[in-house]
């Protein structure tokens, strides 16, 4: 009855005997879902390639209500699978069996915008773009931006600690995140939030080990943020890069970094099949000439954000100055309007969503060194076309956060095909090891990357997050068989 099949994986799991089933009489119907139709789309992921068997959703709207739900879970060992916006893309959101889905849906008060501090302090639940539109009022941006704005939660940004498209200018969120109201396995609430201080060195950081923890540990339902000022002026410049080699796109963040300087506020890279995939699955036409266009391997997407407009646009005029001085540009597009700078975003931004229009996505999120980055793409390429692979696979893509050392390599194929998914794997965990680089730069490892760990971390490491997750969750009820290799 509960054989589960990773679509991708065939990584047969067991449903852990010790869990309870649940029963009608566990539950009063308020605030929950339990028909079939609407429990779908929680079980179901994203990318539409892992998919549970949860019975129950439930959607508290207080952190006390929350804690209840936990303490009963806890009594009567129901296991349990914390949901935000549902955008993660290592199956980590949803369950594996029947465990309870606890969203944060209907958690998304704003708290308070602390004006001096330029502090926000929400509910968990709180989409991303919401708090954005909501600070922007009082001229602050979120310190993180990402594809999936208009879904993902605050507490599903915390949980995976998501870098995104900004980390370059305004750091992570373990710098970003001041406080958080946690709560534990048990229903016992763990509170930083009181007052969200900029410095505070009394004791060990216990905050800190929830963030990018998965929804291991315990449940966030409440952040503590530190919004920096919105810039007066952004602009958005799209270069078409000159030369077949990478290291011309390395040379052109060097000169960004130079001539940018502290306005620089994101450098993404795409290369040619990125920007097909868009065309073809998106309807996004490449907005250089087509000249420029059947010549150009890679794309830059430069941004800046800076308080003053006049200098902002000199420091650019610089940077053109040097891009053409040493040969790197083909050509460069820069956002006139509030239209074209969202359209150039989108090329960039809908990446994930055009490929997943192909079929089946093999997806790896890899940090690098940065001038190994783009040698991944080229070998995996290779190691089809001499494996006969070449009519197996649609595409196989770079792209990514340059400015982080985050590549982006997918792969699709109409159907999930064996051949491909073997070819890839174990060689490209093994090839990232070799290159001192990480399986997982910013998704986390959810159920899909879980037995990988240890290419990216040491057996001592990881009896330490093991020894950690039992403090905190001894039951082991909190979103089982995800993240850790199996116990
Ligand atoms: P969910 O997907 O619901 O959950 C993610 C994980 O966190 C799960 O393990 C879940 O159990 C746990 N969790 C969720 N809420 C809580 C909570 N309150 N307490 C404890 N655990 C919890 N990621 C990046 O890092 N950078 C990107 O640039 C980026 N771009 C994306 C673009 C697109 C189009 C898409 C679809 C995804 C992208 N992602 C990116 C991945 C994803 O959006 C992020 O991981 C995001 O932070 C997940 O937030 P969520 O609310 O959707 O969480
Ligand atoms: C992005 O940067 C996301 O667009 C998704 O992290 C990456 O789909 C991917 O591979
Ligand atoms: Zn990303």
């Amino acid at each position: 009855k509960f054989s589960f099949l990773i679509q991708t994986r065939n990584l047969a799991l067991k449903r852990f005997p010790n869990y309870s089933i649940l029963t009608d009489k566990d539950y009063r119907k308020n605030r929950c879902l339990d028909d079939v139709n609407s429990l779908d789309s929680y079980n179901e992921d994203w990318l539409k390639s892992c998919k549970g068997n949860s019975k129950l959703v439930l959607l508290p709207k207080t952190t006390l209500e929350l804690s209840e739900i936990l303490k009963y879970c806890y009594a009567k060992n129901l296991a349990i699978c914390p949901q935000g916006g549902n955008t993660g893309l290592v199956g980590g959101s949803v369950p594996v069996f029947d465990e309870i889905i606890i969203s944060t849906r209907l958690m998304n008060q704003i708290i308070k915008l602390d004006e001096e501090s330029s502090i926000l302090s929400c509910q968990s639940g709180c989409i991303l773009q919401n708090l954005d539109d909501y600070v922007s009022q009082r001229s602050l941006i979120m310190p993180l931006d990402l594809g999936a704005k208009g879904s993902c939660h605050i507490g599903g940004n915390v949980s995976t600690n998501a870098g995104g498209l900004r980390l370059l200018r305004y750091g992570s969120l373990k710098g970003n995140v001041l406080g958080l109201e946690v709560v534990l396995s048990n229903g016992e609430i763990l509170n930083s939030m009181n007052v969200p201080l900029r410095k505070d060195n009394t004791g060990f950081d216990t905050k800190q080990i929830f963030i990018g923890s998965e929804g291991q540990l315990g449940f966030i339902s409440g952040v503590s943020i530190l919004c920096p000022p919105r810039p007066r002026a952004a602009n958005l410049i799209l270069v078409a890069c000159n030369g077949k080699s990478f290291q011309n796109v390395i040379q052109i963040f060097k000169t960004a970094k130079l001539e940018l300087n502290e306005i620089l506020s994101a450098f993404e890279f795409m290369d040619r099949e990125s920007m097909r995939a868009v065309k073809e699955n998106s309807n996004l036409e490449n907005p250089f000439s087509i000249e420029v266009s059947e010549k150009c391997d890679f794309y830059c997407l430069v941004e800046t954000h800076s308080s003053d407009e006049e200098s902002a646009l000199r420091k650019i005029e610089n940077f053109y100055s040097k891009l053409s001085e040493k040969d790197l540009g083909l050509d460069c597009i820069v956002a006139e309007n509030k239209t074209q700078f969202s359209y150039i975003w989108s090329l960039r931004e809908r990446i994930a969503e055009s490929l997943t229009k192909d079929g089946h996505n093999y997806k790896y999120d890899i940090s690098l060194p940065l001038n190994k980055m783009y040698d991944l793409v080229i070998d995996i390429r290779k190691r089809f076309s001499e494996n006969d692979a070449k009519n197996y696979f649609r595409r196989c893509i770079g792209y990514g956060h340059l400015g982080d050392s985050n590549l982006h390599l997918n792969v699709t194929s109409e159907k999930y095909d064996e051949k491909i998914f073997k070819l890839l794997e174990p060689f490209l965990y093994e090839w990232t090891m070799k290159n001192n680089g990480s399986i997982s730069a910013e998704h986390g490892l959810g159920l899909k990357k879980k037995n990988y760990i240890y290419y990216s971390k040491t057996k001592e490491n990881v009896e330490y997050m093991r020894k950690l997750k039992k403090l905190f969750d001894p039951k082991l009820l909190l979103n089982p068989y995800k993240t850790l290799p199996d116990f």
